[in-house]
């Protein structure tokens, strides 16, 4: 998560502090903080789960007279404070502490105060196994045993956390315990071969997987590995095949290396880990939060809201995207992403105007739902727009064709010449960096990092790469407002035998933009998307490709919520490296690319057809102006 990564646990503690060390009544607004010994009492206690590990959690009880409802919250990052003061987590949530709740973190097993062995997004237990555990029932056996421990509690609990947190969460939905009254899923991970921390469609997340893996398996806190340069991107470069990875650094220590070179293509490990393998249905309300451009964990919170839409009977899934990076909604006030500006308080309006209305409402039986169903940020007007369903039904899907000439039209090409390709070599010696250069790590301890803001980042540093595509419009003449699903439909060959394919539907800002002048020009992604060529196929079963032949690649950029403005232009860039965010393809078929040698990679020659009868292009879902959007009360 940024806030726990961008500064050390002390200096977290003392942010915290300096920002709370103040009265009950300034807790809402962050300029007024607390005292949380005026506040609280607090307690530390071992939980005992059914299998006798016992789980290290902080409680934090009001000093009122009650009953409270409990704020649950468990994470593997570790809840207390260094010097056994008060627990990181409660900053997060200052806009619920003047409510009254009991607050309650917990460290899972194997990390930090608790007992056991800490398994990475460990997986539903056999229903064979009697004396199974997990994270689902270690969840239950806690909140059994608060209710009926935790003084002045009102018998509902609630849920909450992002990223691992949130993954926590909705393994809290599977069979709920009956107190489990509400919960809010944030940035959860949903499957990590599919799209979120660890692959996306089988592309291995190199940096971010080491450094993650490193983080939370070299010991039972946090740690940080010890690079020699900033700029990683050479270090990664160096580094040469992944097998070099277990041979230089981790040696067959970090279990989820090991797994990701046991598992290299999406079997059933990966799929038991997987949110949806355990969770098959809307239990209890769920409030799925994400944000636009988060780095880590889009995939995870739309398809969980996505998936328990289908069996939502009594409307209780619920959806919030806002213009956030990974965890943006949880501090701060969410008014800019690096350079580009919302107009408002974005994370303020939601942790005050959504979230601490919908545990209020389910908790504590106040107030009204603070949305129908999909409350989403609209991105280049900059609103709240309110939808009875997402992907809203009234949008029309709209190919974008690559044309002659670097052109993007809705013209469908009508020649069908050999020549109607674009091309370049794709060179792993010189892959095409994800971010401009130089790539600090992943979560920096001494310095703000650009991880969290690189899918904001100006895509004008790649534009001069001779191994990146690039076709756009002309500047349109009128609003065009994109809700719903983007989805790239490619036509492409490569000389090689396997073969990564990028691709990045961009909103380029006027060439003059008086508004914000240093947004003249501006390249902004809106989606974007990687594809592993081998599993073209199947992700189970990944195949070479045919060297030379055309072929289709379908690549889902998932859903956006935004308005192309007048006077901008759409852009689509096609590359195949992402470096080193996404392991090099040796663009030589090899069985396993964890164990692939240095002379497996090659340059390949790529070609992206623009025909009549290969016609690629990028699909987007375009709403008829005034239909389907409400602008939500903000
Ligand atoms: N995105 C982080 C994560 C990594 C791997 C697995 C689960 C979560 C996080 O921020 O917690």
């Amino acid at each position: 998560m940024q806030s726990l990564f961008a500064l050390s646990r002390k200096r977290i503690l003392l942010a915290g502090l300096l920002m709370f060390s103040g009265v009950l009544a300034g807790l809402a607004q962050e300029s007024r903080p607390v005292n949380y010994a005026d506040v609280f009492d607090k307690k530390e206690v071992m939980i005992p789960a059914r299998d006798g590990i016992k789980l290290h959690t902080e409680i934090y009880t009001p000093k009122g007279p009650g009953p409270f409802p409990i704020i649950f919250e468990r994470t593997p990052y570790g809840i207390s404070a260094p010097d056994k003061g008060y627990s990181r987590s409660l900053s997060r949530y200052a806009d619920m502490i003047p409510e009254g709740y009991i607050f309650v973190f917990q460290d899972i097993r194997g990390r930090y105060g608790s007992e056991g062995q800490f398994v990475m997004n460990r997986p539903i237990h056999d229903p064979a196994d009697g004396k199974g555990a997990d994270e689902s029932t270690d969840a239950y056996d806690t909140i059994e045993w608060l209710v009926k421990n935790v003084p002045r509690n009102n018998g509902r609990v609630g849920m909450d956390g992002i990223s691992y947190d949130g993954f926590l969460v909705t393994m809290g939905m599977i069979h709920p315990h009956p107190a489990l009254k509400a919960v809010s899923e944030q940035a959860c991970m949903g499957d990590t071969f599919l799209g979120d921390d660890f692959f996306h469609n089988g592309a291995f997340r190199l940096s971010y997987g080491f450094e993650y893996v490193a983080l939370l398996e070299s010991s039972n806190e946090n740690f940080s590995f010890a690079f020699d340069r900033f700029d990683v991107y050479g270090w990664y470069l160096r580094l040469g095949a992944l097998s070099n990875a277990n041979e230089k650094y981790f040696h067959g220590a970090i279990p989820t290396w090991n797994n990701f070179v046991a598992h290299n293509s999406y079997d059933d490990f990966w799929k038991k880990h997987a949110v949806a393998y355990g969770l098959r249905e809307t239990t209890v309300p769920d409030l799925n939060v994400a944000g636009w451009w988060d780095q880590e964990d889009f995939y995870g919170p739309m398809f969980t809201y996505e998936n328990l839409e289908k069996s939502d009977t009594q409307h209780l899934n619920y959806l919030v995207v806002g213009p956030w990076n990974h965890g943006g909604w949880g501090h701060g006030p969410g008014n800019t992403l690096g350079p580009i500006p919302f107009g408002s308080d974005t994370a303020v309006y939601f942790r005050q105007k959504v979230e601490a209305p919908w545990f209020a409402y389910w908790l504590k039986d106040k107030g009204t739902l603070p949305l129908k169903e999909a409350l989403l940020f609209q991105t280049g007007t900059n609103i709240w727009t309110a939808f009875d369903a997402w992907p809203p039904k009234e949008a029309r899907p709209r190919n974008l064709y690559f044309r002659e000439n670097g052109a993007l039209s809705f013209d469908a090409p009508q020649s069908d010449s050999t020549n109607d390709f674009d091309g370049y070599i794709s060179d792993p010696a010189h892959p095409v960096p994800y971010r401009q250069r130089p790539v600090d790590r992943t979560y920096p301890e001494d310095h703000p990092g650009s991880w969290y803001t690189w899918l904001v980042q100006d895509q004008r540093f790649v534009d001069e790469r001779p191994d990146v595509l690039t076709w756009q419009t002309g500047e349109l003449t009128e609003d065009l407002t994109v809700a719903g699903n983007v989805t790239a439909k490619l036509f492409t060959s490569t000389t090689g035998t396997d073969s990564d394919w990028v691709v990045k539907l961009i909103d380029v800002y006027p060439e003059k933009y008086p508004q914000d002048w240093k947004l003249s020009g501006y390249e902004l992604m809106i989606s974007d998307e990687i594809f592993r060529g081998r599993f073209q196929k199947s992700m189970e079963k990944p195949q070479p490709l045919q060297a030379g032949a055309v072929t289709p690649f379908t690549i889902d950029l998932h859903t956006a919520n935004h308005v192309f403005k007048k006077g901008h232009r759409i852009m689509v860039q096609v590359q195949s490296s992402w470096f080193p965010l996404y392991d090099r393809n040796p663009q030589k078929f090899v069985s396993n690319i964890f164990e692939a040698k240095a002379s497996d990679y090659q340059t390949a020659t790529q070609h992206v057809y623009r025909s009549k009868t290969y016609p690629s292009s990028v699909e987007i879902s375009v709403l008829p102006a005034g239909v389907g959007t409400t602008p939500a009360r903000q």
